[in-house]
């Protein structure tokens, strides 16, 4: 994100999802491997989420190709280029993988990822995803509401913010070797937002268990702020009292706030927030106050300069 690169994508092909669904089945039913990841299905052997329900808040707009969900990526433990992660996140062992509970819990504790994926049941969640670089997808994620998690290990009444934590393994994360965040990677939220049903705990994606180039096994979606909130690969979710400093934050401070909520007016100083392109369109579409979540979140923040605490 300090390298700018807004209006460099490519158009990429659309694929319908019906169309997509209907051809991965077919591709299925061959078993055509090498077919399949020629025309960008989920790799043969992607093992697929079972019991996955329709989950709430869920948008009917068109889905963005499963190609380009997985493709097309930020994931700077991998390198700082768009294809980086899906070339290089194969290195990353997501078993055994454990998730730490920590700081102000009155039930601290360490999480086996298996455990985590059966605490709630999971839901399809198609969510906006819109990147502070200036472009957004639509993903079908399959997760359940971070909330499950929270009312489990039991906030203390010191716990008003949530720091979320990468791994840190620089064997695993060649992206690491590289000094371009302060390793791990730290994200926060104020505890009302980890608390809200929108903010998911998301372990797939298309049906699919999450590949690690979208930060397997299990990552945050907060679709009302910008994708860099979506902390991805998460081992240790900490309570605590005053406000983290985010990587970052830490990294440009003047450039990404605390808050980064989804917010066409405010610009970030180096580029407009107004308009987006969206993966696999042409022409650019306006931007929508917090994601078009406004309905769901403004609440939130009300009587909060957003200008201030961006
Ligand atoms: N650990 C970690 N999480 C991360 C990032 C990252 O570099 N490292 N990039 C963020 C950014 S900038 C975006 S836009 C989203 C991208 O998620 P996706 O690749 O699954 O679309 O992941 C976010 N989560
Ligand atoms: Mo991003």
């Amino acid at each position: 994100m300090l390298i700018r690169t807004p209006d460099d994508i490519p158009p990429s092909e659309i694929t319908p999802p019906d169309v997509y669904r209907e051809r991965r089945r077919f591709m299925q039913s061959l078993g055509g491997l090498a077919l399949g990841a020629a025309l960008g299905a989920p790799a043969a052997g992607a093992q697929s989420l079972p019991g996955v329900r329709r989950g709430a808040m869920t948008l009917d707009e068109a889905q963005t190709p499963y190609r380009d969900v997985t493709t097309y990526n930020n994931f700077y433990e991998f390198g700082t280029g768009k294809a980086d992660p899906a070339r290089y996140a194969g290195s990353l062992k997501t078993r055994p993988w454990t998730v730490a509970i920590e700081g102000a819990v009155k039930k601290p504790g360490v999480f086996d990822i298996d455990t985590l994926l059966k605490l709630a049941p999971l839901e399809e969640r198609v969510y906006r995803m819109r990147c502070v670089e200036g472009w957004s997808m639509v993903i079908p994620w399959v997760g359940y509401p971070l909330n499950a998690l929270i009312r489990q290990v039991e906030p203390t009444g010191n716990a008003r913010y949530v720091e979320f934590h990468t791994l840190h393994d620089p064997a695993q994360m060649p992206g690491q070797r590289a000094r371009v965040l302060d390793w791990p990677y730290v994200e926060g939220l104020r505890l009302d937002e980890a608390m809200h049903p929108l903010t998911l705990l998301a372990v797939g994606l298309y049906g699919e268990v999450l590949p690690r180039q979208n930060g397997a096994p299990v990552r945050l979606v907060v679709p009302w702020k910008y994708g860099f909130k979506s902390a991805k690969s998460i081992v240790r979710i900490r309570f605590v009292e005053k406000q983290p400093i985010t990587a970052w934050m830490a990294a440009a401070p003047r450039e990404y706030g605390f808050y980064s909520n989804v917010n066409p007016n405010v610009d970030h100083p180096r580029w407009s927030q107004a308009r987006e392109r969206r993966i696999g369109e042409f022409r650019k579409r306006d931007t929508l106050m917090f994601n078009g979540y406004g309905e769901q979140v403004a609440s939130l923040y009300r009587g909060m300069d957003l200008k201030t605490y961006f």
